[in-house]
């Protein structure tokens, strides 16, 4: 049996003012009690060391490159690896990411048990807009901060498993499941800022944000016949409320843990990699049942084409 015992490392609101320190100091409390649960792997949110800041609309290069990290780990996050190796849990979370050579990325990594950095992932699906949306509440200018992701959907070989990582946007998007399923993977790990009501929304607003949230990873692992793990940076930051739901998804689709709060909590579940065979032997058996000559219209465009 080739079990992970796997931590969902929810975190709560990240005010605009919060340090990177403070944070990571947040996430070193939920790594110790990871380990005490016996976790061998622990997944943070998506940007996990800052506030959502595509919610702000910004001009200057150098406030919008505040939020970003030039190298991983830096001084900021090397307690977070120095007390995973300690502790022997990998670890994965996301930031943003400012490269060498001046491209910016919404990023997330994956270590192995030693603290070394065994995987990374831009994200691919950016939602919102570029421009200022004058009909909005609040922005979401993730198309104005970062550029698409440029490394595909990549599935590494850690701890005996394979697994690959997606961020908060692309979890909605069945593709990103399926060419990591096409891969093999058998865990599938992803952060989320999701904001939880907006001024259009009606009052079930956030009880739907929840529902799509939920059926958008538990279809994906069900298809795929892997675990999802989705965790959520949630609570209300600078008066922006963001959703919780953090879940852990068996490779049936069944949610075997969910977060219960909007602030940092910790989910936990022994995951037993080896419950995807039975499905990837059988339903969805990618080598025996799919018929990809009927499919190149999902890679062959972009939009809709209407018949005559
Ligand atoms: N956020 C949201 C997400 O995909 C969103 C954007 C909000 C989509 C609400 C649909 C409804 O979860 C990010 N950061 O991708």
């Amino acid at each position: 049996m080739r079990e992970i015992v796997i931590g969902g490392a929810q975190l709560g609101p990240i005010q605009r003012a919060e340090s990177r320190e403070s944070v990571v100091a947040r996430m070193i409390v939920l790594l110790d009690q990871a380990a005490k649960a016996g976790c061998g792997l622990v997944v943070f949110p998506e940007l996990a060391l800052t506030t959502f800041f595509p919610r702000w609309w910004m001009e200057d290069p150098a406030e919008v490159d505040q939020w970003f990290e030039t190298e991983m780990p830096n001084a900021a996050t090397q307690p977070l690896f120095d007390r995973a190796r300690d502790h022997g849990i990998a670890i994965s979370f996301g930031y943003a990411e400012k490269t060498s050579d001046g491209h910016h990325f919404n990023t997330s990594i994956l270590t192995d048990t030693a603290g070394n950095i065994v995987g990374k992932y831009r994200k691919v699906h950016l939602p919102g807009h570029s421009e200022f949306d004058t009909e909005r509440a609040f922005q979401h200018l993730e198309k104005r901060y970062f550029e698409p992701g440029n490394l595909g959907f990549p599935v590494w070989r850690n701890m005996d498993a394979l697994m690959g990582m997606c961020i908060c946007n692309d979890r909605r998007w069945p593709e990103v499941y399926r060419v990591m399923g096409l891969q093999g993977a058998e865990l599938i790990m992803l952060g989320y800022n999701t904001p939880s009501v907006n001024s259009q929304d009606s009052a079930e607003g956030l009880e739907h944000r929840l529902y799509h949230s939920d059926l958008s990873m538990t279809s994906g692992a069900y298809q795929n016949a892997a675990w999802v793990v989705g965790v959520a940076k949630s609570g209300d930051e600078d008066g922006h409320p963001l959703m919780a739901g953090s879940i852990i998804v068996d490779p049936n689709g069944f949610v075997v843990a969910r977060a219960q709060t909007e602030d940092d909590e910790l989910i936990v579940h022994a995951c037993d990699m080896d419950l995807c065979n039975f499905g990837k032997s059988t339903i969805f058996d990618f080598a025996r049942h799919r018929r990809v000559e009927h499919y190149t219209r999902i890679t062959a465009q972009t939009g809709v084409e209407y018949p005559e």
